[in-house]
């Protein structure tokens, strides 16, 4: 929370009106928590670009597939249960690139 806070401050020094300021971003309370950058699998909410490493993406598809059964957010594609083949894939110190 500490992007909000700062991001709370860069609209207040903007000059804009106190209540703009005051935004709140939805937070998941109770139930499972998703992986790191993947808080909801309620709606197509994220994108390959969202995620620096296929391994993230993978994660969040995952975590969705076992929470929903879908690929709620659309990062495979073509159906093959890889999400994002785009993004490198960080595994043991090394980093791959689908081809
Ligand atoms: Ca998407
Ligand atoms: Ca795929």
């Amino acid at each position: 929370m500490l992007v909000v806070g700062a991001l709370m401050l860069g609209v207040a020094s903007a000059g804009l009106a106190q209540e703009d300021a005051l935004v709140f971003l939805p937070m998941v309370t109770g139930g499972p928590v998703g992986p790191a950058g993947c808080s909801t699998c309620s709606a197509d909410t994220y994108n390959c670009d969202d995620f620096s490493t296929q391994t993230a993406a993978q994660a969040c598809f995952d975590f969705c597939m076992e929470q929903v059964g879908s690929d709620v957010h659309r990062l495979d594609s073509d159906n093959n249960g890889v999400a994002c083949e785009s993004l490198p894939l960080v595994f043991g110190g090394w980093v791959f690139q689908w081809r």
